[in-house]
C-alpha cells in the first residue's frame, strides 16, 4: 500500500488517523478575559476529521498578548475553556495540540497589562502596525529584555504547559515562528544581543532550547512540536544566515527526541531569501511536518518522496471543515473569505458547508 494523506501516522507518542494537519489559525474570536466560548468549540469541532488539529496560536502570559480577542491558556477560566474544546474533538475522534504563544515586540501597550512596552531580544522597532481595539497602530520600540527576566518567561511557558494538559490538550506545539518571540531571539535582524542570548548561534537559540527542555519536562517529548518558519519575512523578520541557523536548529532540538519539527516553507509576502528545506529535514531526525501552500497532489508528493511526513493545510482547512472528505473524493473546495479571518462572529468560521450541504 503506498503511504499518502490518508495513511495514519504517529508523531511521537500522538497517532493519528491521517497526515492532513490542520494548521494554527489566528481568528480573534475568543469570549472576555481569552475564555474560548461555545462558538470556538463548533469550529474546531466540525474540523475533527483532520489527522490533528493544531490550535491557533494561544497566549502563555498576559504580556505574551499581541491581537485582540485572542484565547489564552494561563487561567483557570481559559482552561475550562479549552476543555470544551477537547471533549468535542475527542468525542469526534480527533486529536488537537494547542500552540503555545508569547507575541514579544508584535505587541501593543494598549494591549498589554497597564499599557506596559512589549518585550524583545533588542530594543528594535519592528516596520509595520499592531491590530488594537480602537484600530491599526505603529508597532513601537520595544523593551530589551534583562538575561534575568528570562527565567520567568521560560516558567510561564511550564504554567502554560500545564494548564494545556489539565485542559486535556493531546500535545503541545512551541510556536518558534513568524517573527514572534523565539524567532525573534534566533534571527539576527531582531536579536541584537551581546550577553549569552545573542551572536553565536548558540546563544541565539539558547532560549529555545530553554523553553523546550522545561516544556519537555511537563509533558513528555513525545507531546512536545516545534514550529519555525526560516525565511518567513512576515513582521519585518530577516537572518544573514538563515540556512546554517536553521540547520543547527535541527540538530540542536534533535536531543529531545520530540514529536515533530513543524515548518513554514517560505514567506507570508514579502521578499524570501534562498532556503533548501529538503537539506533542514535531513538535519531533524524525527517526524518533519510541511506547511505552506500544499495542495492536495503536492502534499502526497511530499510524502512519497520522504521529505514530510504530514501535511498542515490552513486556509483550506479554514474554509473546509470537511478538507480530508474533499480530498478523498476530488471535490471542488469553498472558497476562503479573507473579510472574516480575524475577528467577527459565525460568518466565516464556522458556516463554511460541508459536502452536499446548501448555502
Ligand atoms: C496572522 C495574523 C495574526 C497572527 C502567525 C499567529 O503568523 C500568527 C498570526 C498570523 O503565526
Amino acid at each position: 500500500m503506498t503511504t499518502d494523506l490518508f495513511s495514519p501516522v504517529t508523531l511521537g507518542s500522538i497517532a493519528l488517523k491521517n497526515r492532513m494537519i490542520m494548521a494554527p489559525l489566528t481568528r480573534n474570536r475568543a469570549g472576555e478575559g481569552g475564555v474560548p466560548q461555545d462558538l470556538n468549540v463548533t469550529y474546531y469541532a466540525q474540523r475533527a476529521t483532520s489527522g490533528l488539529i493544531i490550535t491557533e496560536a494561544t497566549p502563555i502570559s498576559a504580556m505574551a498578548h499581541g491581537y485582540p480577542a485572542l484565547p489564552g491558556i494561563y487561567t483557570d477560566a481559559q482552561v475550562a475553556g479549552w476543555k470544551k474544546v477537547t471533549d468535542a474533538v475527542h468525542a469526534k475522534g480527533g486529536k488537537i495540540v494547542i500552540q503555545i504563544w508569547h507575541v514579544g515586540r508584535i505587541s501593543h501597550p494598549s494591549l498589554l497589562p497597564n499599557g506596559a512596552l512589549p518585550v524583545a531580544p533588542s530594543a528594535i522597532q519592528p516596520a509595520g502596525q499592531a491590530f488594537t481595539y480602537t484600530g491599526l497602530q505603529d508597532y513601537v520600540t520595544p523593551r530589551a529584555l534583562d538575561a534575568n527576566e528570562l527565567p520567568a518567561i521560560v516558567q510561564d511557558y511550564v504554567h502554560a504547559t500545564k494548564c494545556a494538559l489539565a485542559a486535556g490538550f493531546d500535545g503541545v506545539e512551541i510556536h518558534a515562528a513568524n517573527g514572534y518571540l523565539l524567532d525573534q531571539f534566533l534571527r539576527d535582524g531582531s536579536n541584537k544581543r551581546t550577553d549569552n542570548y545573542g551572536g553565536s548561534f548558540e546563544n541565539r537559540a539558547r532560549l529555545l532550547l530553554e523553553v523546550t527542555k522545561a516544556v519537555v519536562g511537563v509533558v513528555g517529548a513525545d507531546k512536545v512540536g516545534i514550529r519555525l518558519s526560516p525565511v518567513n519575512p512576515f513582521n519585518d523578520m530577516t537572518d544573514s544566515n538563515p540556512q546554517a541557523l536553521f540547520n543547527y536548529v535541527a540538530d540542536a532540538l534533535n536531543q529531545f527526541n520530540l514529536a515533530y519539527l513543524h515548518v513554514v516553507e517560505g514567506g507570508m509576502g514579502g521578499k524570501v531569501q534562498t532556503f533548501d528545506f529538503n537539506e533542514l529535514r535531513k538535519h531533524f531526525k524525527n517526524a518533519y511536518m510541511a506547511n505552506l501552500a500544499y495542495d492536495k497532489a503536492r502534499g502526497n508528493a511530499a510524502i512519497a518522496s520522504g521529505h514530510a511526513d504530514c501535511i498542515a493545510y490552513g486556509v483550506p482547512f479554514l474554509a473546509n471543515p470537511d478538507l480530508v472528505e474533499r480530498f478523498r473524493a476530488n471535490a471542488p473546495l469553498n472558497e476562503a473569505d479573507g473579510n472574516s479571518f480575524y475577528g467577527g462572529d459565525a460568518k466565516g468560521y464556522t458556516d463554511y458547508p460541508f459536502l452536499g450541504e446548501q448555502k
